[in-house]
């Protein structure tokens, strides 16, 4: 070896071709909110090549170098321009079938171009969410990295572009046990740049981010303002035209709060009342359409604007056969619409963040949502790093919808191991969730000792509301365990049994005992629907799920490699015989309270 060794051979032989990359990763604190701004989309159709050796990122191909160190033309690799394109967002899945079970490090190529703005100008790049681990190259340089599949993310590439760029991202979608989720999940890990990217320009002094929301316990009276600004400022003004509200207040070291004392037409299902909200600095304005409403949790009950609810809800993943999970505003509308349909007020948004949008057309529609982060199973509970991923997935996604009249539950995991790592992981998320929105309930899907049975788990002491998923009838047949789990069980929280349900393949008729059968799914929903009603302390339910969704971990013929526990088939065409009945169930409860 030469002391300038030629770069691409460099990296045959590289054993920590790593290092470089492991700066730290973007975080929620640097993210930017985009809601209401003038942004760029580097939406369409990107050059994208799967690289399941990692050659990018070990042998430099953002460097562009056709040149060896003496100089001479070398065989390089790559050919950005020449290769087929792929749109973006979209996932790589399902864009070509030679793609479909592909797992690794894939690249995006995109030329962008830039006209410089006014003077003290800062730009962003800004990802809404790339499945898992994301490298950012622009014009040759590493600008970052992000990890999490779900979440948005954002770079300053403040003074690093010209007239013409080249963008460079190389997202890798390898599972793996110390991220979160870990390596086994029962959902589909699409692959790529999943949800929209764009350039965002903002002043040099801008509002990084916006928290307004009712205050809990203030007779629906008070809203309170918090504002970060990055940049000097030493002012701020938010405006309710409707409620006559023009206040200004002080910004000092980057933040500033106000405290409104108005009383404004509450949010709710029956009612998802929206409201124009300003907040403006000297040099930027931020502005959003935001509904006021009170989730409270007291002894078994929940509360909503201080009246009791039920939580009539169904769940369901982000997936669309033909689009993964990129899904479009039609996509999520026709999920909620379906929802209304069966008579819901609340939607289980399984198991990861769903897109930015997802809430928005909730607080328009009417719905309430429980939004989760994926500490699915067993995750690498004792690893501090697999925690500062989960805590900063968390942080993420509570910035991003902390706005939303219809997210009332923060959910920090699903079905995961008793142990002491792991209550002390997940009561962290917990705490954390409540320091950055005290406005909303938290939750999880705890554990129950199937030797009581009984709800038997560490976390509730720090949760509001424990969830329960429980499938008696299917992977436990025994339904009289069912009503001793109740019977057994003393919670001093409300329960939300946030999952039952059975598989039944859409079409397939048989007798009631049969199982994959319309007919044997039809049987545990009734037997589940008449012991959940009577339950004094359960508070809620969302069966598992909408509809049925891909699941490489289910190889039975009957699956096929989906989960078929939806109310209606993947497509979201056909209904299955259970669809009707929780139909019914829930307009008795709507009747009847
Ligand atoms: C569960 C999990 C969910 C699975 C479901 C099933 O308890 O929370 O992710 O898909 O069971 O179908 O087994």
């Amino acid at each position: 070896m030469t002391d300038t060794p030629a770069i691409f051979q460099a990296n045959i032989h590289t054993v920590d071709w790593r290092a470089p990359y492991r700066v730290p990763p973007a975080q929620a604190a640097t993210l930017i909110d985009p809601t209401g701004r003038a942004v760029e989309s580097l939406d369409g159709d990107w050059h994208f090549a799967i690289d399941p050796y990692d050659t990018c990122l070990r042998a430099r191909w953002f460097e562009e170098e056709y040149h060896d160190c003496d100089g001479r033309r070398y065989p390089v690799d790559f050919s950005f321009d020449q290769w087929q394109t792929t749109p973006v967002p979209s996932c790589w899945n399902l864009q070509s079938p030679q793609w479909f079970w592909y797992e690794g490090s894939a690249v995006y190529v995109r030329n962008v171009g830039f006209e410089a703005g006014p003077a003290g100008e800062r730009q962003f790049l800004h990802f809404e969410g790339a499945n898992y681990a994301t490298y950012v190259f622009l014009n040759r340089e590493y600008v970052g990295w992000h990890r999490g599949g779900s979440t948005p993310f954002s770079f300053e590439v403040t003074g690093r572009l010209q007239a013409d760029n080249r963008l460079v991202v190389v997202v890798v979608n390898t599972r793996r046990p110390d991220e979160v989720p870990t390596d086994n999940t029962d959902w589909f890990n699409y692959g790529g740049l999943h949800r929209g990217v764009s350039l965002v320009r903002l002043p040099a002094s801008f509002i990084r981010d916006v928290h307004v929301a009712l205050r809990p316990g203030s007779d629906f009276g008070v809203i309170d303002v918090r504002v970060e600004v990055d940049g000097a400022a030493s002012g701020a003004t938010v405006e309710l035209p409707e409620l006559g509200v023009a206040e200004e207040f002080v910004v000092a070291d980057g933040v500033g709060t106000a405290e409104l004392a108005v009383r404004p037409e509450l949010w709710s299902p029956d009612n998802p009342r929206l409201y124009e909200v300003a907040v403006s600095t000297a040099e930027d304005r931020w502005q959003d359409r935001i509904g006021f409403r009170e989730i409270r949790a007291e002894g078994n009950s929940l509360w909503l604007n201080g009246e009791e609810i039920w939580l009539k809800g169904i769940c369901h993943h982000e997936e669309s056969v033909e689009r993964g999970r990129s899904l479009t505003a039609d996509d999520i509308r026709l999920n909620f619409a379906l929802a209304k349909e069966l008579g819901c007020s609340y939607v289980r948004l399984a198991h990861y963040p769903h897109s930015r949008a997802a809430a928005r057309i909730a607080d328009e529609v009417g719905l309430l949502l429980w939004e989760e982060v994926p500490v699915y199973w067993a995750i690498d509970f004792g690893n501090p790093d697999t925690y500062a991923d989960a805590a900063n997935q968390l942080a993420e996604l509570i910035r991003r919808d902390r706005n939303r009249a219809s997210v009332i539950i923060w959910s920090v995991g699903n079905e995961n191991p008793d142990t002491d790592d792991r209550l002390a992981f997940m009561a962290g998320l917990a705490r954390l969730a409540k320091q950055l929105d005290p406005t909303r309930l938290t939750s999880a899907a705890c554990l129950v000792d199937p030797s009581g049975p009984v709800i038997a788990d560490r976390l509730v002491d720090h949760i509001d509301i424990i969830g329960i998923n429980e499938y008696y009838g299917w992977y436990e047949p025994d339904f009289a365990q069912l009503v001793a789990l109740f019977d057994n069980s003393r919670p001093a929280k409300p329960v939300v049994i946030c999952e039952f349900g059975a598989d039944a393949v859409a079409g397939r008729h048989g007798q009631a005992d049969e199982m994959f059968t319309e007919e044997n799914q039809l049987a545990i929903y009734r037997q589940q629907l008449q012991v959940l009603g009577g339950i004094e302390y359960v508070k809620g339910i969302s069966p598992w799920i909408l509809y049925d969704f891909r699941c490489p971990r289910r190889a039975h013929v009957d699956h096929g490699y989906y989960n078929r526990k939806g109310l209606l088939d993947a497509t979201r065409t056909q209904r299955k015989l259970a669809f009707t009945e929780l139909q019914r169930f829930y307009a008795r409860k709507a009747a009847t309270g």
